[in-house]
């Protein structure tokens, strides 16, 4: 496939709540959505990186950037068949994984769409529906995060995580433990402990978590296998992997038995098929991670969230979580805590455009060189 021209935009989009996690307070996502055109056919992505460097290191508007002036050229007019040729294309430029999943996501929707088949049919996934857990950001009481964990749990959520940080951690987990005994329940405390505080881990390990999410540095493997052989807990790794590669040094030097896989985060479907393949040859589970997505972003996890090694509930849960009014036509709604699969071709959701043009705030196309 050719790729005639493309869009690039950037949008806002206020949360219907403030999330709060250990790297600070979001009320609004600042989202750039690209997409591609060819024969008639668009394909649709959106960037997962942060406003600023507050989760890994890519950003939005250095995305932008590296889009306008080296990536966009490098594919537009490119004859390209599948998506392994748009990663050969940008394989020169280091890192920058989220920015490079953008082209390669929408590439994959491209090429579904132009083959008539949900995403998932390409990837190799058969499920028809998923199941989805949730993530509670920090509340201001323990009895406001115990009425929501009731809430979500009422309404059919399969896991409950919460974010911890210093200070909440031991107490609200102990809380939360003894009001629901037989919940599903992880933490993920984002980067933000180190092994001077092995204790309040080690309190941690007593209340029947499934995983701690990345308790340690954001680009630690090393002093996560040292936590891991202290803990019964599994750890779950999520900022620390952005490839197969780590994925393989990760589980072989013990840094954890789960993997968190953020598409956007590991540069694009390929890729985190590959991570879940690693992943499963190690016999570890795999889940979806999120990272507030709007419905683009969303329906590319859940199409990758049906391959078999995702054996625990995702992060992908209901849009109506998150927005008042999503930008895609089509609701991303679970139902019990399954989230059905979009059936139609591609990530199988629309545009409303008459809305994203009112959120957006940066629109640039570019034409074939
Ligand atoms: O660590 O999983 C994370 C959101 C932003 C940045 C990092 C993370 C998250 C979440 C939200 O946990 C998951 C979701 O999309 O609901
Ligand atoms: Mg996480």
């Amino acid at each position: 496939m050719q790729i005639d021209t493309a869009e690039l935009r950037v949008i806002k989009l206020q949360l219907l709540h403030p999330f709060e996690t250990s790297f600070g307070v979001e009320t609004e996502r600042t989202i750039p959505i690209l997409t591609l055109y060819s024969q008639g056919l668009e394909g649709y992505a959106e960037g997962v990186m942060e406003a600023l460097p507050l989760y890994r290191e890519e950003f939005v508007s250095g995305a932008v950037s590296l889009l306008k002036e080296s990536l966009l050229p490098r594919i537009l007019g490119a004859d390209l068949v599948t998506p392994q040729d748009v990663l050969d294309r940008l394989v020169m430029f280091r890192g920058n994984r989220m920015a490079k999943a953008m082209i390669e996501m929408a590439f994959w929707d491209l090429w579904a769409k132009s083959q008539n088949l949900p995403l998932c049919r390409l990837l190799g996934g058969s499920r028809e529906r998923i199941p989805v857990g949730v993530s509670l950001g920090i509340q201001k009481s323990l009895e406001a995060t115990r009425d929501l964990v009731q809430k979500h749990l009422d309404q059919g959520y399969k896991r409950i995580k919460l974010k911890i940080k210093p200070g909440w951690d031991a107490q609200v987990v102990r809380f939360i433990r003894h009001a629901f005994p037989d919940a599903d329940l992880t933490v993920d405390a984002n980067s933000c402990y180190s092994l001077a505080e092995l204790p309040v881990l080690q309190e941690l390990d007593e209340y029947q978590l499934d995983y701690i999410e990345q308790p340690l540095a954001y680009d630690d493997i090393l002093d996560h296998a040292r936590l891991q052989s202290r803990l019964k807990t599994s750890i779950c790794l999520d900022e620390s992997i952005l490839s197969p590669e780590d994925t393989r040094k990760a589980l072989e030097i013990g840094a954890g038995r789960v993997i968190n896989i953020k598409v956007g985060r590991v540069g694009g479907h390929l890729e985190a098929r590959r991570v879940h393949d690693v992943a499963q040859s190690f016999g570890a589970p795999v889940w979806c991670g999120g990272m507030l997505e709007s419905g683009i972003g969303r329906a590319h996890n859940i199409h990758l969230a049906t391959l078999p090694n995702f054996t625990k509930p995702g992060d992908t849960s209901s849009s109506s979580r998150y927005w008042k009014q999503d930008i895609i036509n089509e609701p991303l709604e679970t139902s019990d805590g399954w989230m059905p699969v979009p059936q139609g071709a591609g990530i199988g959701v629309t545009l409303n455009r008459v809305f994203i043009d009112s959120l957006t705030i940066y629109r640039e196309n570019f034409p074939k060189p």
